[in-house]
């Protein structure tokens, strides 16, 4: 039996190592492994609860707002503090342009070249591209014209011999479907979405100041004044300009993203049945209104039935490192995350090693467990819990996407339906971004500038001991950050965020985590060719620079894929 190593997996954000063994053309097991360790978690203890935001918001820079939000929400959770309906609507505004900003950069640029081959565009008919866009949408950019610029530029750029981002792919590989034409036009997209991404992320710029890392979040609200008559604070202008902001990102999303992602998918519809994995999903749901009403609701589904979505109880979560390299508690027997640990003790080979022993511990992400069981989350799981629980919104858009596949919802649970979930997720955010801008400017026009609570801001008025968690659906999934506050200071802090549940390595009881699970059954073409392996770890939009709270300290390994 040939097992592949691919280490570290192309396009992710963090090292992520994948090791599979390969039978007669199918992956029969699968091990994820994360390779790298910082540990913010620890860094925390003993700090101002209400200064945490500001370090766990450096988990990453990519999701880059998740950590804040889930941070102050934890804090607000111990000290029982309520937020103004104006910092909630801020905050629904920067996570959701977060969210649909990260899911189109996910799509084109870390995705789409495991479906996309671009060689194969540069022999498209520019005309034809164009009569294939047209009869998709009616986006501005569908000529002729353009598509032979865009073929014209990556022609020159190929013949430079310098690919860049281009460099590492399996071009010309035969799992590669789509039409020349096909792959022109996402090619063009993939450039312009390049540009759209950083003008519509302004929206954090006007709001937080910068992006990455926002700057205006606050336990009890948020730390941007609200004052019509001030240049120096949320005014008419900016009001206007964030409207506009978001007006491009609904029209990308609805006019390139969707149609790109249902042509894409027609080609690729035997990955409906491929990558389904686990079958268990979990959303804590999302986007409070000022009451706390969530809009995505939370909740799992057991087994791919959609017939019963289960409540989430925050406290049959358990996180094991059984094969995770910590030491202390938390193996045999999974620890709550309030009395989590982070003991670092990496027992692993010593590079340059060929494989880890998988029967031993081999990653530094941990094993979180929702009542022992193994739990995929991220948009797909954030839709299916939201269909099955009756969304309106999120029907319509799931019903209209299988009908335009002419698929069933069964597809959904696949490599296919997670890449499509993470579309019909951009496109009910994008919709809805805007309606929430329309409430903060209704609230602002009667008069209310609250922003801020704080009451609980004198840490002399906290209890000697308080604890809380704040959930977040962040664009790869479920997120929790929990806290426990002793005299004024962080006791305790654990965060269990999306690509731990979903890289996790096996628990006690030896059940795999997702992404092991999803490459069961996954056919493999040539195994020195894994696109396979990529498409479907791809299709979660793995971020392990978040799951193990990490940053790349040597940066120097390139891909590796190793046939034994
Ligand atoms: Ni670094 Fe993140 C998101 C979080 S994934 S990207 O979305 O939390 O683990
Ligand atoms: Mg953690």
């Amino acid at each position: 039996m040939a097992r592949i190593v691919v280490d570290p997996i192309t396009r992710i954000e963090g090292h992520l190592r994948i090791e599979a063994e390969i039978e007669g053309g199918f992956i029969k097991d699968a091990w994820s492994s994360a390779t790298m360790f910082r540990g913010i978690e620890k860094i925390l203890r003993g700090r101002d609860p209400r200064d945490a935001w500001f370090w766990t918001q450096r988990f990453c820079g990519v999701c880059t707002t998740v950590h804040s939000i889930a941070s102050v929400r934890a804090v607000e959770d111990a000290l029982k503090i309520k937020i103004p309906p104006n910092a909630q609507l801020i905050r629904n505004i920067i996570m959701g342009i977060q969210n649909v900003q990260d899911h189109v950069i996910h799509f084109y640029h870390l995705h789409a070249l495991d479906w996309v081959d671009i060689t194969s565009g540069l022999k498209a008919d520019p005309t034809k591209t164009a009569a294939l866009a047209a009869s998709l949408s009616d986006w501005p950019n569908n000529s002729a014209t353009y598509f032979k610029a865009v073929q014209d530029k990556v022609k020159a750029f190929v013949a430079s011999g310098r690919l860049g981002p281009f460099a590492n792919a399996y071009w010309g590989h035969p799992a590669y479907k789509l039409p020349p034409e096909a792959n022109l036009m996402a090619t063009a997209h993939y450039l312009e979405a390049l540009e759209w991404q950083k003008d519509v992320i302004k929206i954090h710029a006007i709001l937080g100041s910068k992006n990455p890392h926002p700057q205006s979040f606050l336990v009890g609200g948020m730390s941007i004044p609200i004052d019509p008559d001030s240049q120096n604070a949320l005014n008419a202008d900016k009001l206007m300009e964030i409207k506009r902001l978001l007006k491009k990102a609904q029209d990308f999303v609805e006019k390139v993203y969707i149609p790109d992602l249902l042509a894409v998918a027609s080609f690729y519809k035997e990955w409906a049945a491929i990558g389904g994995g686990l079958g268990n999903y979990m959303s804590y749901g999302e986007f409070p209104d000022a009451n706390g009403n969530l809009w995505f609701p939370s909740g799992a589904l057991l087994d791919k039935d959609l017939s019963k979505v289960i409540t989430v109880d925050q406290g049959k979560i358990a996180e094991y490192v059984d094969h995770s390299w910590f030491e202390g508690a938390g193996t045999g027997k999974g620890l709550h995350p309030f009395d989590g640990e982070t003991e670092v003790r990496y027992t692993g080979p010593k590079p340059p090693y060929a494989n880890l022993d998988t029967n031993a511990k081999y990653s530094f992400v941990k094993s979180p467990r929702y009542e022992e069981k193994a739990m995929e989350v991220g948009p797909l799981a954030r839709i299916l819990v939201a269909y099955a629980s009756g969304h309106k919104e999120t029907k319509a858009v799931v019903d209209l996407v299988l009908g335009k596949l002419g698929v069933g919802a069964p597809a959904l649970f696949s490599t296919l339906g997670r890449t499509a979930a993470r579309g019909i997720d951009a496109l009910l955010i994008a919709q809805q971004t805007p309606k929430w801008l329309d409430e903060l400017i209704g609230n602002i026009s009667k008069g209310d500038y609250r922003i801020h609570n704080n009451e609980r801001w004198d840490p002399s008025t906290w209890p000697t001991e308080a604890k809380g968690y704040g959930f977040h659906e962040a664009p790869r999934g479920a997120l929790g950050h929990w806290i426990k506050i002793k005299d004024q200071k962080i006791q305790n802090y654990q965060a269990v965020v999306p690509s731990t549940w979903n890289a996790s390595p096996r628990d006690a009881k030896g059940q795999r985590g997702a992404y092991e699970a999803a490459l069961v059954g996954t056919p493999v073409a040539d195994a020195n060719k894994p696109l396979e392996i990529l498409r479907t770890i791809h299709s979660f939009d793995p971020c392990l620079a978040c799951a193990v709270h990490v940053m790349d300290v040597d940066g120097n390994e390139v891909v590796r894929v190793k046939v034994s």
